[in-house]
């Protein structure tokens, strides 16, 4: 295969996507030099004084890593310097984050989630930065509100993610399909390594936390006790993997075929819309399973569909090969009209 980096893929398609305007492409370098950053760091993480947690509690009332901390810091510094962008927010920070009126500012907003299942990063498991871009609504004469970034995630112009793990990956949608790239670290570059994607219709793998069984309702027992013993049938087994970091567990999950949820459940108040944020999690992965061909819904809704409240949303998340999506909607659908 001819060695082609992603900038180069995205002018090569630049007459199938709207998205290769110069403007876009400044953004998406930004993005895959702040991945090369943090993935050296990501690396090293043993070496240097930067394991464990920053002793501070983020938005999410979790505990701050020093890392994601880091990550953070990289991805907000870069962005705002783009000259594209006239909003920034972060899962990491409260409110919504302008670029300052001294700087060059555009059109787009992007929305991340810089390390995610940063809680596994001291036992060396993938993590990865999550990203949503949007256009702003308002006209460039207005000032940006958090009416520009609350859009269903259908408006999404592109998302992807960077998946630091055995290998580090970018893994990108403009609409035109989903390209993976893999980090050549003799280059320090991503090259073409995972052209047009597409997740099997069906998957032979599940991945939910199964350990919050006692918190769900029937409904969600109901469908991943499916899971267990497929209509039934013997013959059809599906494997349980659940590697408890998003990007990981989508990841394998897209390139294999398979099914993710993480439903609402009453362990703690905060989940019991689901843990996933729906603006920097959900949205950005249903676009890309979408362009790849699969599904993802809050177990009855499309997420892409979802109507954003408040920019930290939480959401249930049901993701991954078209037809397990549709059979666990067979099993919510049914406990809604029960009451269930
Ligand atoms: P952290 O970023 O705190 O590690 O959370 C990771 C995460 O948001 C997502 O990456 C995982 O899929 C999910 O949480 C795992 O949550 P449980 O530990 O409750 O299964």
């Amino acid at each position: 295969m001819p060695q082609i980096t992603v900038i180069e893929h995205l002018l090569y398609h630049q007459k199938e996507s709207p998205m290769a305007t110069g403007r876009f492409t400044r953004l998406l370098s930004e993005m895959i030099l702040s991945g090369k950053i943090i993935n050296q760091e990501v690396n090293k993480a043993g070496l240097v004084e930067i394991l464990g947690l920053t002793g501070e509690t983020n938005i999410q009332g979790e505990k701050v890593r020093k890392l994601d901390e880091f990550a953070n810091q990289v991805l907000v510094h870069r962005l705002q310097q783009a000259g594209v962008l006239c909003a920034l927010a972060s899962e990491e920070n409260a409110d919504l984050i302008l670029v300052p009126e001294d700087c060059p500012r555009g059109d787009y907003i992007i929305i991340f989630d810089p390390l995610d299942g940063s809680s596994n990063i001291d036992a060396n498991v993938s993590i990865g930065t999550i990203f949503s871009i949007f256009r702003r609504i308002s006209t460039g004469e207005e000032p940006v509100t958090l009416n520009d970034v609350l859009q269903k995630g259908a408006r999404q112009v592109a998302a992807g993610y960077i998946i630091y793990g055995s290998s580090t990956m970018l893994v990108y949608t403009t609409g035109n399909g989903v390209h993976g790239f893999t980090l050549d670290p003799s280059v320090g570059e991503f090259l073409l390594s995972h052209p047009d994607i597409k997740i099997p219709e069906r998957g032979k793998i599940y991945s939910v936390n199964e350990g919050y069984w006692h918190y769900w309702d029937q409904a969600t027992r109901n469908a991943v006790d499916y899971f267990k013993n497929p209509d039934n049938d013997s013959k059809r087994v599906y494997r349980s993997r659940y590697i408890g970091s998003l990007v990981a567990d989508f990841h394998r999950n897209l390139l294999y075929g398979g099914i993710f949820l993480y439903p609402a459940d009453t362990k703690d108040p905060a989940c019991s819309h689901g843990k996933l944020r729906l603006m920097c999690e959900a949205n950005p992965l249903a676009m890309i399973v979408e362009q790849a061909g699969g599904m993802a819904t809050d177990g009855i809704n499309r997420i892409l569909d979802l109507q954003p409240k408040e920019l930290h949303e939480r959401v249930p998340l049901v993701i991954g090969s078209k037809l397990d999506v549709l059979q666990v909607e067979k099993f919510m659908r049914a406990g809604a009209a029960s009451g269930a």
